[in-house]
């Protein structure tokens, strides 16, 4: 059996069949609110380290499967790494997150990037993910994943995230040709580094267009979509069974634009009623999402409800995969997110006595 076969339920869904139940994995489920999580990082010193040492980075990605019944590993790693390869320089202040040492301040720095970096740079992640294919059971597939171009290009354009990302926004209209030169640019480099990570073992790729609702409508398609889709479409051409997972963060209003998205699968935010999206979408793509990260702060009888709720809203679907409109908080109760699994498997399952 290989890697690629559609063997189990996560796969399954992606290939829009049904399956035993609904396949769940959750956005950030290898991250701080995890104890162990917290203690590996504090030993690693860095998050840093931790996303460049291989050994570590592997045992972080399969801690919440060794605490949970989740039916899928995601890759502990981070969007920013290819930045950082390009010479921006990825550095982590502790309580205020990711910022850059070289950022681009102006259209003229584009030339200061190293366009064409070795390979060598992002060893550590290949080897990572060599490492969590030994470990982890065949039936549970590993994803893969990077930023979207224009995600990623937010993030490397001036003060980033500390403008709420306002000088990438404005260089929409006042350097739109240097804005989509980088924007091809990275996506050659995320198809390049999607296509190493196929390459050393993951089975499913995801590109987090977490940004994207930034974008005005009018510039939506041409700055995310369009770029988005060269990375897609290199992905789909290299390996036609790989499925790919398009996180469509703030898409809820312009859903009907991504019908013709090279995607398998969309995530979507918690703000896109699931039923409206079906309608919207009509079997274009299997879907992924969307519960309020916030509910895991509710009772669990607001979980098993919620549950319910998505479940009986993708009903008619074949596929469909449970996750969260976005991350975990890092200060949940772990428990409360084994009780979110348990919930989906029990209700999804066929055998179920509580189904909804
Ligand atoms: O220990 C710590 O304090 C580090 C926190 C942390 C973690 C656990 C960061 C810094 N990155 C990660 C891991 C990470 N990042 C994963 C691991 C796999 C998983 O379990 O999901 C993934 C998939 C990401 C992807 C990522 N990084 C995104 C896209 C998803 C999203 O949240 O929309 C983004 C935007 C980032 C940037 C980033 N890295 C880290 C932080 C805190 C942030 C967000 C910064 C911001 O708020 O803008």
């Amino acid at each position: 059996m290989t890697a690629t076969e559609s063997t189990d339920v996560m796969r399954l869904a992606l290939a829009g069949k049904p399956a035993s139940h609904r396949p769940v994995w959750l956005m950030r489920q290898a991250g701080r609110y995890l104890p162990e999580y917290r203690d590996i990082r504090s030993r690693a010193g860095s998050f840093l380290t931790l996303l460049k040492t291989p050994e570590l980075a592997a045992k972080v990605t399969l801690q919440p499967l060794s605490r949970f019944d989740l039916d899928a590993a995601i890759l502990f790693s981070d969007i920013l790494t290819i930045p950082d390869a390009l010479g921006l320089e990825l550095d982590f202040a502790p309580g205020e997150g990711p910022w850059f040492r070289h950022p681009i301040e102006n259209p003229g720095d584009l030339a200061r990037m190293d366009r064409e970096f070795p390979d060598a740079r992002l060893d550590y992640v290949p080897a990572t993910i060599e490492r969590i294919r030994r470990e982890l059971p065949r039936n549970k597939p590993l994803i893969g994943f990077s930023g979207s171009p224009w995600t990623l290009a937010c993030y490397m354009i001036g003060q980033g995230r500390a403008r709420e990302f306002g000088d990438a926004c404005r260089w929409l209209y006042t350097s739109p040709e240097s804005l989509n030169e980088l924007l091809l640019l990275l996506a050659e480099h995320i198809a390049n580094y999607l296509i190493r990570q196929i390459e050393a073992g993951v089975d499913i790729v995801m590109l987090f267009d977490s940004w994207g609702g930034l974008l005005p409508a009018s510039r939506y398609r041409e700055f995310s979509l369009g770029p988005a889709s060269v990375v897609l479409e290199r992905i789909r051409t290299y390996q036609p069974e790989i499925p790919s997972i398009f996180f469509a963060r703030g898409a809820g209003s312009r859903l009907e634009w991504l019908r013709d998205l090279p995607a398998r699968c969309l995530g979507l935010d918690s703000a896109v009623p699931l039923g409206q999206a079906r309608a919207c979408l009509s079997g274009s793509h299997v879907l992924q999402g969307n519960l309020d990260p916030s509910a895991l702060y509710g009772s669990t009888e607001n979980i098993r409800a919620e549950v319910c709720r998505m479940l009986n809203e993708m009903k008619e679907e074949s596929g469909y995969i449970v996750n969260l409109g976005h991350g975990i908080p890092p200060d949940v109760d772990c428990e409360k997110v084994g009780f979110l699994i348990d919930s989906v498997h029990e209700e999804s399952s066929q055998r179920s006595k509580h189904r909804c």
